[in-house]
């Protein structure tokens, strides 16, 4: 499948640090600073934000990648020994609600892990809701051994990935995940050859961009808020998710094309 890629306008354009381009449904976001390994400044953490909320509409998915040999070196390291323990807060909560920008924003996104994907870098790359690792791909959380400790939202989403004892080993020991190790462990979800990463995402993307608003919107921001309830709870909110999405002409269309025959079945991958 060959995609028609359209340059994003307008303020996605202005974003220096930021590639994007449009592919139909599906929005591709490049960090783009190579030549530091797309460490995350405080610019371009603003500028993702800015990307991720300004995506235009008929977006249904997005691709995130990383530009040139690693995903993500985290934290820019040099901007670090500049703050006070109070600007150390803010700066986290920054990095906080930009996390919360990808995980709980408008449409669903793929990210595609190469190289190091480590520190904030994996704060990122947990934020988003389905990862494609090349062969490439390790992961490390450095932050043990540069005397300081994850602030991008890193120990709320990476345990609920690897469990908190994975995320203990690798900050304590400094321990570094290899590609295979990362899919047995839940840091990606499909492990594709060196290479293949972008187009196993659009792949996906593709799909996830055809699902109704309404499904894609349950499972981004109603199924990771159920998993964190009580049972009862959960289940309860699981109800009214459920009633919202079915009483929606795109369910009720895509029931009745099934029943009609006009839908496609259930296979084996
Ligand atoms: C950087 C950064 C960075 C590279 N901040 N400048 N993250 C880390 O502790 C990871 C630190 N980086 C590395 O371990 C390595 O750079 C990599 C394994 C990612 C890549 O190695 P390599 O050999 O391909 O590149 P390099 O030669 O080390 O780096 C190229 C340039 O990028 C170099 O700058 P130059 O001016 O000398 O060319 C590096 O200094 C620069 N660079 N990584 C600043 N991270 C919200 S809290 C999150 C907390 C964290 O993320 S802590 C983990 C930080």
């Amino acid at each position: 499948m060959s995609l028609q890629f359209q340059p994003a306008e307008g303020l996605l354009a202005q974003l220096d640090l930021l590639k994007i381009e449009l592919a139909g449904p599906v929005a591709h976001v490049r960090l783009n600073r190579p030549a530091k390994r797309n460490a995350i400044n405080d610019a371009l953490v603003q500028q993702l934000q800015t990307a991720m909320v300004n995506l235009p509409k008929g977006v249904g998915a997005a691709v995130l990648s990383g530009e040139g040999e690693h995903f993500c070196a985290g934290l820019d390291l040099s901007e670090l020994s500049e703050r006070s323990v109070a600007e150390g807060i803010h700066h986290s909560r920054l990095w906080h609600g930009v996390m919360d920008s990808l995980q709980f924003g408008r449409v669903p996104i793929v990210s595609v892990l190469h190289g190091a994907v480590v520190g904030g870098g994996l704060e990122i790359a947990s934020s988003t809701h389905i990862r494609v690792a090349e062969a490439s791909t390790y992961y490390g959380l450095p932050e043990g051994q540069r005397g300081i400790f994850v602030g991008g939202g890193g120990s709320a989403r990476v345990p609920r990935l690897v469990g908190v004892a994975c995320m203990a080993d690798m900050m304590l020991t400094g321990r570094v995940l290899d590609a295979q190790e990362g899919l047995q462990r839940g840091l990606s979800q499909y492990l594709v050859p060196e290479g293949q990463g972008l187009a196993k995402a659009f792949e996906l993307a593709g799909k996830i961009a055809q699902n109704a608003p309404l499904s894609n919107f349950a499972v981004m921001q109603a199924l990771p808020r159920i998993a964190d309830l009580s049972q009862p709870d959960g289940l309860f909110v699981e109800s009214l998710m459920a009633a919202i999405a079915q009483g929606d002409d795109a369910a009720k269309e895509r029931v009745r094309a099934f029943l009609d025959k006009r839908a496609g079945k259930v296979k084996p991958a």
